[in-house]
């Protein structure tokens, strides 16, 4: 599969291939652990995604096939966060968890290896997860000194039941991938040869599909989790498609065009 470099960063790939944007964290010497740069152009790859007409789905990986990612990298933790070069401590893969639900566009986990701590949850929040017979998926946050209560435990919860979550999070044990698909922790696992293939299948399926109808459903999802956020983005999408409609564009013209708004001829549905 053939992919064109979007932008160059320091510590991830971005490129795309076709309307397929792939964002792989490319520090494979630590297991993919990031840093807050790592994160940060994270970030900024989601919001070229996000604002890309062109980029219907994007897929999260890791490099070197050993690790998806081994969450923060603990060489850089310092006092209060993760430390970068501007020596300020951070947390803001929080700030990524929270784009990667709210982009409207599904976004795939395809992990090879490792999801571990950080890096489990990163998966956890993604739409959907293709894992290869080689990955293993835990939490490490009470062996390490850390803990994430909030998607990474509310949502895993919801994804593999309250049980299981607190049985993840309380003892720490690793899963592979058989033991992942069976919880629901993953929606299919298949041969690492097969990982990369088989997740552009699926972003190809994905791709001949509404997009509108996807991101009204992607939101939906989330509302029902979300609270006011989560209503925000579904409401959003219900102004997007106002905005679209002949009676939203009288009440425009009305006003540019210094009139009142005729809006008698629109239909009040039963
Ligand atoms: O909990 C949070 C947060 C909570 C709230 C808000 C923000 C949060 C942000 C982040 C996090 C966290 O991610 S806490 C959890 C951090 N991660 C871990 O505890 C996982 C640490 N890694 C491991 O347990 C193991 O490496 C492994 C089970 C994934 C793999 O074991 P393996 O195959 O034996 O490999 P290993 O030899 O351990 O790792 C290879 C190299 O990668 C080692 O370096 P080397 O000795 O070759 O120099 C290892 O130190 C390095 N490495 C692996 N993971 C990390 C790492 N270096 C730094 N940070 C890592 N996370």
């Amino acid at each position: 599969i053939e992919w064109t470099p979007i932008k160059e960063f320091k510590e991830i790939l971005f490129s795309q291939h076709g309307g397929i944007a792939k964002i792989s964290i490319n520090r494979p010497q630590v297991h993919n652990a990031f840093t807050p740069l790592t994160v940060d152009e994270m970030i900024e790859a989601m919001d070229i995604c996000r604002n890309r007409t062109d980029i219907g789905v994007i897929v999260f990986s890791g490099e070197g096939g050993k690790a998806f990612c081994s969450g923060g990298d603990q060489s850089v933790r310092g006092h209060g966060g993760y430390v970068g070069e501007n020596a300020v401590p951070r947390l803001n893969v929080l700030d990524l968890q929270k784009m990667i639900r709210s982009i409207p566009k599904p976004v795939i986990a395809m992990v090879a290896g490792w999801a571990i701590g950080g890096g489990h949850v990163l998966h956890v929040v993604c739409d959907l997860t293709i894992a290869a017979d080689n990955a293993r998926f835990g939490q490490t946050g009470p062996n390490v000194g850390s803990f994430d209560g909030g998607f990474g435990a509310s949502y895993l919860a919801r994804v593999v039941g309250q049980k299981k979550a607190r049985e993840i999070w309380f003892l720490c044990d690793q899963y592979d991938a058989q033991e992942a698909l069976a919880m629901g922790l993953v929606n299919k696992v298949v041969p690492l040869d097969k990982l990369e293939e088989t997740t552009v299948a699926w972003c190809h399926k994905i791709l001949q599909k509404s997009p509108l109808a996807l991101r009204m459903l992607k939101s939906s999802f989330n509302a029902e989790l979300d609270g006011q956020a989560g209503i925000q983005e579904l409401a959003g999408n219900a102004t997007l498609l106002y905005y679209l409609s002949e009676e939203a564009k009288e009440g425009k013209n009305a006003f540019l065009e210094k009139r009142q708004p005729d809006f008698s001829k629109f239909p009040k549905f039963p």
